[in-house]
């Protein structure tokens, strides 16, 4: 498969994927979801592989969120299928049996913190900024958010995150325990190489089984992620976000109705 929109670089064993829309500020259109997909199903062999490592284009993004411009006209259907196939994209993440951190250079939004939620770890640039601003569009998260973040930060920070959009800045997500280490932008990228040299050093198996078992505490049969599409669906097919996503296309409030 031709890769459009994200750069893959493997150096030492360590595979550096970049979400390479910097003028979209790494948005994830369709394009990028089926690369993601295609690179961590088919593409990166954790056999052959120290770990990898997801980072965003430019200096100010990692990934502000799902592109807003492709919620056009979707109806139920297309939001959960599109919901659906994005979930399946991230789990494949989260379920990879080698490291995957998310060195986060910028915004981190919407389905970007989404992506940078289903990594293993997460390190962050002092200029980073996190948020879930769906609510701002009328919308609820659609890839695993609103599971993911309970889980990384709890349910009182992940409610007031998610009902209000707000961003909160790298020191704050350090202290909620959504980052791990806070570097300077241009010691980003080494920091995540020197965490996967680390755990290189160890027993592959036991990384493997480690990644294994921290995911099993969160059976995904027993909650909310079959949920989630479905009111995603509904979300991203009525007035509401279609109001939610013009407004931001228009730059201007968005007026929804009571
Ligand atoms: N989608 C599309 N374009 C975007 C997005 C986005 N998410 N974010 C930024 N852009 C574009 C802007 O439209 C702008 O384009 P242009 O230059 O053509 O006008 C360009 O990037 C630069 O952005 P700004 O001028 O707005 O830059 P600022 O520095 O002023 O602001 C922000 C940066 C704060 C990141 C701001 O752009 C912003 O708020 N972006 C939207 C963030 C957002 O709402 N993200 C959540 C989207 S919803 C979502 O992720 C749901 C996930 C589940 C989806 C499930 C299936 C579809």
């Amino acid at each position: 498969m031709e890769m459009t929109t994200l750069l893959l670089n493997e150096e030492n064993g360590i595979a550096l994927v970049t979400i390479n829309r910097p003028k979209a500020m790494n948005a994830i259109n369709d394009a990028v979801m089926t690369e993601l997909g295609h690179l961590f199903t088919k593409v990166l062999d954790p056999k052959k592989l120290k770990g990898v490592i997801i980072t965003g284009s430019g200096e100010k993004a990692f990934v502000a969120g799902a592109d807003i411009t492709q919620f056009h006209d979707l109806d139920d259907k297309e939001g959960f299928r599109l919901s659906k196939k994005g979930h399946d994209v991230y789990d494949a993440i989260e379920g990879f049996s080698i490291p995957v951190i998310a060195a986060v250079n910028g915004y981190s939004l919407g389905g970007g913190n989404e992506l940078a939620m289903a990594c293993h770890i997460r390190i962050a640039s002092n200029n980073a900024r996190f948020g879930q601003p769906e609510v701002n569009l009328g919308l609820v998260p659609g890839y695993g958010g609103t599971q993911r973040l309970i889980q990384l930060i709890g349910k009182g920070r992940a409610m007031e995150l998610l009902l209000t959009g707000d961003m909160i800045k790298a020191d704050k997500a350090l202290e909620y325990g959504l980052i791990t280490h806070i570097t300077e932008p241009e010691e980003l990228l080494d920091k995540a190489k020197s965490i996967i040299e680390k755990i290189g050093s160890k027993g592959p198996s036991a990384v493997a089984d480690s990644i294994a078992l921290v995911n099993a505490f969160f059976d995904k049969a027993s909650n909310a992620f079959e949920k989630e599409m479905e009111v995603f669906g509904k979300a991203i097919g009525s007035d509401e976000s279609t109001e939610g996503a013009q407004a931001f296309l228009e730059k201007r409030p968005a007026n929804f109705k009571r």
